[in-house]
């Protein structure tokens, strides 16, 4: 076997120290850059720590960065899918509270860190079904929606809960229209909120939150049209009483309070047979409960879907 010899070292490849030393503090100031602003007191860190849940992990193609974050719903930025992406850049998020209200032993309004700071951060990917007809898979990072409301111990009374998210038409510009009934609001009943697949996200694609999916908290429930999917939330309350969601209030005849994804119940407009997954051609069978049954069907024992829907 040939030994090389050490080459000898060009002088080009010699890098000043002091030039080297600010080169690696501008490389830290900048890998922290995104981050940052969002963590300030940084509960988690600069960077989103997180595990994978393959459990709980769908093996299908994910949806393009690129799509997850340009093609949007989030009224409070307008009504078409692609204003979000600009406007919600307005947006500040930190510092950032969260209201925890109504049947817990523990109420109190909390700052994101502390919000965040027991929790250990997974990747899950789920499919989001939007009730329009379109379709993602996105790597969520977030942790069970359960584990917070534990924490903050519910009273028997506690039977469903009800979600709020920021109302602040200075920031949130299609707040400025009454196109719906703001702050946009979301309910789920208890065991629903309980579930093991619910969680609040945090991030996308190992990336804090970006604006338009919901900055800095937001709920996944994957079996759910995707309106269920409540963004930038600042109060979560407790409640004995099924809460009033947004688009329920809105349009009553066309969004349920369970709006469980279901092929063979239609929206009175259009079919939810089949739908389209953003970045593909053609369409797909949607599948019961978004392909999530054999995990959530339980829930539902006994309950007639054509009148709960
Ligand atoms: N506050 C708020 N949350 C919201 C919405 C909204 O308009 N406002 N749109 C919902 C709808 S209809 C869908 S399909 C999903 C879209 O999430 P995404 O843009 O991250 O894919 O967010 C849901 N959460
Ligand atoms: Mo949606």
């Amino acid at each position: 076997m040939l030994i090389k010899k050490p080459q000898p070292i060009s002088a080009t490849e010699i890098t000043p120290e002091a030039v080297y030393k600010s080169r690696r503090h501008f490389m830290q100031a900048t890998a922290g850059l995104a981050l940052a602003p969002l963590y300030a007191n940084a509960a988690i860190g600069k960077q989103l720590k997180f595990t994978s849940a393959t459990h709980y992990t769908v093996s299908e193609t994910k949806t393009s960065l690129e799509d997850v974050t340009h093609y949007n719903n989030f009224y409070e930025f307008g009504t078409d899918k692609y204003t979000p992406a600009e406007r919600a850049q307005a947006l500040t998020v930190s510092p950032w509270s969260v209201a925890i209200e109504g049947e817990v032993k523990k109420p109190g309004v909390f700052t994101l860190e502390d919000i965040l700071k027991p929790h250990s951060l997974e990747e899950r990917i789920y499919r989001l079904r939007c009730v329009e007809g379109w379709s993602m898979v996105i790597p969520w990072i977030g942790f069970p929606l359960g584990d917070l409301l534990k924490r903050f111990a519910p009273t028997s009374k506690a039977k469903y809960v009800e979600f709020t998210s920021l109302q602040r038409p200075e920031e949130m510009t299609g707040q400025q229209r009454g196109v719906l009934d703001w702050p946009y609001q979301e309910g789920l009943r208890m065991d629903e909120a309980m579930h093991p697949l619910t969680i609040l996200a945090v991030g996308l694609y190992g990336e804090v939150m970006p604006k338009q999916n919901g900055a800095p908290l937001r709920l996944v429930v994957p079996w759910k049209y995707g309106f269920k999917s409540i963004k930038s939330i600042v109060k979560i309350r407790l409640v004995e009483q099924q809460p009033v969601s947004t688009w329920a209030k809105s349009i009553p005849s066309e969004y349920g309070f369970y709006s469980n994804v279901n092929p063979q119940v239609d929206h009175p407009r259009w079919s939810q047979r089949r739908e389209r997954r953003i970045g593909e051609f053609g369409k797909r069978d949607t599948l019961m409960f978004n392909g999530y049954a054999d995990e959530v069907a339980k829930l539902y024992t006994g309950m007639d879907l054509r009148k709960n829907y």
